[in-house]
């Protein structure tokens, strides 16, 4: 496509199957995209692609299709081949070749099998399809505006939404829901009378194995359907869902089902009826049982109007106090899908308490791609090793949440019309590496890291290693500099972009960090706290639950201790704020010093954008070190160890 980048599927990634002779077997719609993806590599570089046997370099077999997802991948006797039992399995094994590149066709006799840990793979889309006066079109949207929707209805040309769905599967996702949580009443007609756009995109994506969901209100029987009440137990309101329901599935029959964000932030929900939240995604669940769908409701449910005086609530037990006592209560086909920290999408949060404590529910683990609290797409900060740790995170000391999440693993998308597709290059690393760790969470993020610079910008010594540098500890970097030890949310309110260190201090968001002369941090032990800590399985409540144990990353999301207190790393509380807002700084600005060295390597456009989004992370970050830096000075009078200016 003109002026779209290609991210991490560019022509010459398609060379090595573009110029052999290649064996497709099977039919069906998918077999037919894999069929075109190898035509069109054949038709640039002079291979041949066929549908009868004979001789040749790589055999893409399907045989059947009974839904599953993987793949086997054999290379032997000069041939490669990929057989699978589904049809996606087919597309994610080409893929898979795709990515091999010419190793694929090196001749080491060798068979592996490949499928994903985990069956739902989504991006949910915050997207609006009218521009909403705050929000924008895209809620936390830094990449232009939606791929989906234009001037308020469904964009007439499709060709940008399709050429997302490949470069998708081209990393394993396999879901995506199209509009925002927070469904103003425009979107909230998706589901009714303007379901045929939804049905449009649905069709774009399909080709690609991708399974299309909506957003739903809550309150959709009243506001769509003119109903008094959306009490879920009532008999006429399930019978509107039903109803509508149907009417989606006779238009979008492989629909994937509804994300639902209840009673949260101002959102309707099944409280307001005195009813629970299973009651709540049961009767959705209900409605989409016969046709083979899912509700993804959603568990960042909190009191958005706290009493900031009041120290008895603590946000960060909320989703747990709320869902914990229902599990159990859940239908098959609903999803509890749970951020993966208890707050908010920070750059530094705890794994969230729910995942383990609700074995009978089927959790999805929700991260955060757009980089809402992580620098906007102007900061490089690539989210792979928070993501892994988070992911590998054992709960009990064994089951890692990745393990954990069977209802998915999903993450709020960071694209939109931007050229780039995510306003910084850099970012398409963390839409690639959501990819490919939701496929398998126990992955090496640095792996996945290499080879999305190898697909994107080719295996050049120089640039790859300096790429390398630039990315590997950006989210560390990026934590150095804005809020520390786990201490979070000292962002400017509203747009949550740059330092304001009391922004939500004495705010209802229940987000505080207590600094005041004698230290920082929120009490959050069950000996003198809020009791948050004992909300963990062990070890887990007992690591946090003192202040001696909990690792320094977050001992201010745990504790309120004071400036002199000592780190593990043997430096005080207050030192490690200095020298890391110094050292954040100075990382940034070798990073940039980094990036213009490679400027003779990089595609112009691309080396321009990012150059220009360096210079504004560097006067951003400094901007953060200095006003932190103050802040922690005046509240404690501690002076700076090693002398360096603080204002
Ligand atoms: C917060 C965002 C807000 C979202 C909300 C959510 O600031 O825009 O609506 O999460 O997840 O991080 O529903």
């Amino acid at each position: 496509m003109q002026g779209v980048d290609p991210a991490w599927l560019p022509d010459v990634a398609f060379r090595p199957i573009g110029t052999r002779r290649t064996l497709i077997r099977g039919s069906g719609p998918l077999v037919d995209t894999v069929h075109g993806e190898v035509a069109g590599a054949c038709e640039r570089f002079g291979g041949r692609v066929s549908r009868e046997s004979g001789s040749y370099d790589l055999v893409l077999e399907l045989d059947g299709d009974d839904g599953s997802e993987g793949f086997v991948y054999e290379r032997g006797d000069g041939c490669t081949t990929v057989t699978a039992s589904g049809a996606r399995g087919l597309l994610y094994g080409f893929f898979h070749v795709v990515r091999l590149g010419e190793t694929a066709f090196l001749d080491d006799a060798r068979r592996a099998s490949y499928r994903p840990e985990s069956a739902l793979r989504m991006l949910d889309h915050w997207d609006n399809v009218a521009v909403h006066p705050v929000m924008g079109q895209v809620e936390r949207g830094y990449a232009g505006g939606s791929l989906f929707w234009e001037d308020g209805r469904a964009r007439g040309d499709l060709e940008r939404v399709r050429a997302y769905g490949r470069l998708l599967a081209a990393c394993g996702i396999n879901a995506v829901a199209v509009n925002n949580v927070n469904v103003h009443a425009t979107e909230a007609r998706l589901l009714t009378d303007r379901i045929g756009e939804v049905a449009d995109i649905a069709g774009a994506l399909r080709p690609y194995g991708i399974r299309t969901h909506l957003s739903v209100t809550f309150a959709a029987p009243v506001v769509l359907g003119g109903l008094a009440s959306a009490d879920p137990l009532d008999e006429s309101v399930r019978a509107w869902w039903a109803e509508a329901t149907a009417r989606v599935y006779a238009a979008i029959p492989d629909f994937g089902g509804f994300v639902v964000k209840a009673d949260s932030e101002g959102q309707p929900g099944p409280f307001a009826y005195g009813r629970s939240h299973a009651d709540g995604a049961n009767m959705l669940a209900a409605a989409l049982a016969p046709h083979g769908g899912t509700v993804h409701w959603r568990a960042f449910v909190y009191n958005h109007h706290q009493d900031w005086r009041d120290r008895s609530t603590d946000r960060a037990r909320a989703a747990y106090d709320h869902f914990v006592p229902l599990d159990g209560e859940f239908a098959d086909n609903a999803v509890l899908q749970v951020k993966h920290g208890p707050m908010d999408f920070q750059a530094r949060e705890p794994v969230s308490p729910m995942i383990g404590a609700m074995p009978g529910t089927r959790l999805a683990v929700e991260l955060q791609a757009t980089q809402e609290y992580t620098g906007q797409q102007r900061h490089v900060c690539w989210l792979g090793p928070m993501w892994s740790e988070v992911l590998r995170f054992g709960i009990d000391g064994e089951s890692s949440v990745g393990a954990s999440a069977r209802g998915g693993l999903v993450a709020v998308a960071n694209v939109g019309d931007d050229p780039f597709w995510t306003g910084h290059p850099l970012a398409q690393a963390n839409l690639y590496t959501f990819g490919r760790l939701a496929w398998d969470p126990n992955a090496d993020p640095h792996h996945v890291l290499d080879e999305w610079i190898r697909l994107t910008f080719g295996s050049g010594p120089g640039l790859a290693a300096g790429l390398r540098s630039i990315l590997d500890g950006s989210w560390r970097t990026y934590e150095k500099y804005t809020a520390s030890l786990g201490v979070g949310f000292m962002v400017q309110p509203g747009h949550h972009y740059g330092p304001s260190v009391d922004g939500y201090e004495y705010s209802p968001w229940g987000t505080y960090h207590f600094a005041d002369r004698d230290g920082v941090g929120v009490d959050r032990s069950v000996a003198s706290g809020t009791g948050y800590a004992g909300q963990y399985a062990k070890p887990w409540a007992d690591v946090y639950e003192s202040p001696l144990s909990c690792p320094d990353e977050l001992l201010l999301f745990f504790h309120h201790v004071s400036y002199g207190h000592m780190l593990h790393s043997s430096k005080t509380v207050i030192q490690h704020i200095y020298d890391t807002h110094f050292e954040g700084v100075a990382e940034v600005g070798a990073a940039r010093e980094r990036w213009a060295s490679l400027v003779d390597l990089v595609d112009p456009a691309r080396h321009a954008r990012v150059a220009e989004r360096f210079e504004e992370q560097l006067r951003s970050a400094r901007e953060w070190r200095d006003q932190v830096n103050s802040y922690f000075f005046r509240k404690s009078g501690v002076a700076d160890e090693r002398g360096r200016t603080i204002y």
